[in-house]
């Protein structure tokens, strides 16, 4: 998304209230207070974004980017819902730009926000985000919340494409799957080397190349909207005895280090139209830190001659912290990146 950005609408002086939290290792810094909400017109969460980041994109560049954040920082916005059948809105971002839909992040804001008591820990939450409205279910204990399993938007194969390999001379086939944003899957066999053995440096460029490739090659209508997109995020994955492992990488380079809640979603989905995972089948993905997301897809459906499924995936997230940022009217950076292509 291009964002033009006023500078002479960034005031001299701001405080921002976030609880920060992490999910199997990924973050979510998650926005409380600081931006005027009555100020985010659109009538949806996706609108409601798409308002925050025309108005407010420096927000998102202060806290995601040093010094106050870093190049691998997530975070969440929690917004009133249009939905009126929903209980909150939710957009993500992060260090490059926004994201139309998160497990970890929706995984994060929900236990962060039934823990401090601003939202009640009924058996079902349902979430807005731009991506359309998912079912958030909190499994409570007396110390707090210890997973949430979230009932995810319907997620479909698009298009297989074969592209250049990042790095032999031989092609490679790549899955295109949509999970609420588009992934390109890669099975790591058809990559030189294992998620183990290769440098996680080699992965981020093979992964952004091939973005690169995919996006170059196809134009990405989603389906069920009618709405043009592009592949958002690469994951390449392999098989293992008791879990699959993958390394998701999105924006600028970043690296997931959860197991990635859409990221799960868009591999299930491949394995159940590939015929290697049922409905109901219990299904263990691994991140790239050894941390674990369990998942299910637990309704299939045809929409507009479109075969979809409905996934889950439980996972856990815990508070790290709860932080006033300032901007101090005498600090002149206002959120910088060392290795982000526009600065
Ligand atoms: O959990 O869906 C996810 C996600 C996307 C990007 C980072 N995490």
């Amino acid at each position: 998304m291009n964002v033009d950005v006023e500078l002479d609408a960034v005031p001299a002086e701001a405080t921002f209230t976030t609880v920060d939290t992490h999910t199997a290792g990924e973050p979510t810094r998650i926005l409380l207070d600081g931006v005027d909400s009555s100020t985010l017109a659109g009538d949806s969460v996706r609108a409601r974004r798409d308002s925050f980041a025309a108005q407010y994109d420096w927000v998102r560049e202060l806290l995601m980017r040093e010094p106050r954040g870093h190049d691998d920082m997530f975070g969440a916005v929690v917004v009133d819902p249009h939905d009126d059948d929903a209980d909150l809105g939710v957009f993500f971002l992060d260090a490059d730009g926004y994201l139309d839909m998160c497990g970890h992040g929706t995984i994060g804001v929900v236990s962060a926000l039934v823990e401090l008591g601003e939202l009640s820990a009924d058996p079902t939450v349902r979430v807005e985000t731009p991506a359309g409205v998912v079912e958030a279910r909190p499994r409570c204990t007396d110390e707090g919340v210890d997973a949430v399993t979230l009932r995810m938007v319907e997620s479909f194969v698009y298009e297989r494409v074969t592209i250049p390999s990042p790095c032999s001379d031989a092609s490679l086939p790549v899955d295109v799957v949509y999970a609420g944003n588009f992934f390109a899957l890669v099975d790591a066999a058809h990559l030189d080397g294992s998620l183990e053995t290769t440098p996680t440096d080699a992965l981020v460029e093979w992964g952004l190349d091939i973005r690169d490739a995919v996006n170059e090659r196809l134009d990405v209508v989603n389906p069920l909207t009618g709405d043009a997109a592009r592949v958002s995020i690469t994951e390449i994955y392999e098989s293992g005895d008791d879990a699959d492992r993958s390394i998701v990488v999105f924006g600028d380079g970043q690296v997931d280090r959860s197991p990635c809640g859409t990221g799960t979603c868009a591999k299930m989905t491949l394995l159940y139209e590939t015929g290697r995972l049922s409905v109901g089948d219990q299904y263990v993905h691994e991140s790239i830190i050894g941390t674990r997301f369990q998942g299910r897809i637990v309704e299939t459906r045809e929409r507009d001659g479109v075969e979809t499924t409905v996934p889950t995936i439980t996972g856990s997230a815990r508070i790290t912290g709860r932080h006033t940022f300032l901007k101090d009217p005498r600090d002149g950076l206002s959120g910088f990146s060392l290795s982000a292509s526009d600065g």
